[in-house]
C-alpha cells in the first residue's frame, strides 16, 4: 500500500523525514503581489511587504484540484487541514477526497479537520507518521488519531489581530479589545475550532506566564510541545526554558511560522501546540 500524508501550509510543516509527505500551499495576496506559502517563500520579505502595504491583504485556501494533485497516486492518504471554522481548506479537501475516491474506489483518504492550526496540526502529522512507521493499518491510525486529537491543544499569544479582523476571522468584539499598543491577546483554539480569547496582558513576561498556566490547566505533564513563532525566537526560547525547568525531558521543538501563520499571527506572534 502506498501511503502519503498531506497537509495545507497552515501546519508549518514543509518536509517529513521518512514518510512521503506534501504540503499544499495557501496563498497570501498583498496589494499586487501573491505569495505562495511553500518552502521557498521568503517569510521576512512577505512580512516587510505587508508592513509597507496600506490596503487590506487577503489569503486563499487550496483548491480541490491542488489537494487532488497532492494525493498523487497514493492508495492511503491522511490529509490535514486548518480549522474548517475559519477556512475553506477542509471543504476543498473533502471535495478532492470525494472525487479521488470516485475515480479510484479502492483508495482511501481521511480528511482530518484539525479545528486548529500550526503546531497542533504538526503534532497530528507527527503522530500519523509514527503510527505508520510502526506498522499500524489505516483504520488503526484513524482510530488512534481521533483519540489523540482529544488531548492536543493550541494556545497562542498575539500582538496584533489586524489581519484576523480585516479578514473577518475574529469577532469585531475581540478585535476591538485587542487594538491597544503593547497589549497581547492570549487565546486558545476553542472546541469548535475558532479563536477564543483567554486573557489580555501587557508585556512578554505576563504573556509567558499566561501561556504556561494555560498549558498546566489543560493537563500538560511533560509531553510534546511544538512552538512556532513569527520573528520572535527569544520569546519562544523563554517559553521553552520555562517548560524545561519543570519538565527537563519534554520533547520540544521551536521553529519559525511559514507564510499563512505569519500573516495571521503577525510579527511577534507565538503559537504553542502541546499534549495535555
Ligand atoms: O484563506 C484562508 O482560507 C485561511 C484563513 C485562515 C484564518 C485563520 C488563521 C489563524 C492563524 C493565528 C492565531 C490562531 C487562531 C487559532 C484559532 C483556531 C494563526
Amino acid at each position: 500500500m502506498t501511503f502519503k500524508i498531506v497537509s495545507d501550509s497552515a501546519s508549518d510543516v514543509a518536509f517529513l523525514p521518512q514518510t512521503p509527505f506534501a504540503s499544499v500551499p495557501l496563498m497570501i495576496t498583498v496589494g499586487a503581489n501573491t505569495f505562495v506559502d511553500d518552502a521557498q517563500l521568503d517569510v521576512p520579505g512577505m512580512m516587510a511587504a505587508l508592513k509597507e502595504h496600506r490596503g487590506r491583504s487577503i489569503t486563499a485556501c487550496p483548491s480541490p484540484d491542488a489537494w487532488m494533485q497532492s494525493f498523487e497516486d497514493a492508495e492511503e492518504v491522511f490529509c490535514f487541514t486548518i480549522t474548517s471554522t475559519l477556512s475553506g481548506s477542509c471543504n476543498s479537501a473533502m471535495v478532492a477526497q470525494r472525487d479521488y475516491t470516485a475515480l479510484h474506489p479502492e483508495r482511501r483518504v481521511m480528511v482530518v479537520d484539525s479545528l486548529s492550526t500550526g503546531p497542533e496540526i504538526a503534532l497530528l502529522i507527527e503522530k500519523t507518521a509514527e503510527l505508520h512507521q510502526a506498522g499500524h493499518s489505516f483504520e488503526e491510525i484513524q482510530e488512534e488519531l481521533e483519540s489523540y486529537q482529544q488531548r492536543t491543544h493550541l494556545l497562542f499569544s498575539l500582538q496584533s489581530l489586524r489581519n484576523l479582523a480585516n479578514n473577518g476571522r475574529v469577532s469585531p468584539a475581540i478585535a476591538a479589545l485587542a487594538g491597544l499598543l503593547g497589549i497581547r491577546v492570549i487565546g486558545c483554539a476553542s472546541a469548535k475550532g475558532d479563536l477564543e480569547m483567554l486573557a489580555r496582558c501587557r508585556g512578554e513576561k505576563r504573556a509567558l506566564d499566561a501561556i504556561y498556566s494555560g498549558m498546566m490547566e489543560r493537563g500538560y505533564a511533560g509531553g510534546r510541545v511544538r512552538i512556532a513563532h513569527c520573528g520572535n525566537e527569544p520569546f519562544a526560547q523563554a517559553l521553552a526554558d520555562a517548560i524545561h525547568a519543570r519538565f527537563p525531558d519534554a520533547d520540544m521543538k521551536l521553529y519559525p511560522t511559514m507564510g499563512l501563520c505569519s500573516f495571521y499571527a503577525e510579527q511577534g506572534g507565538l503559537l504553542v501546540g502541546f499534549e495535555g
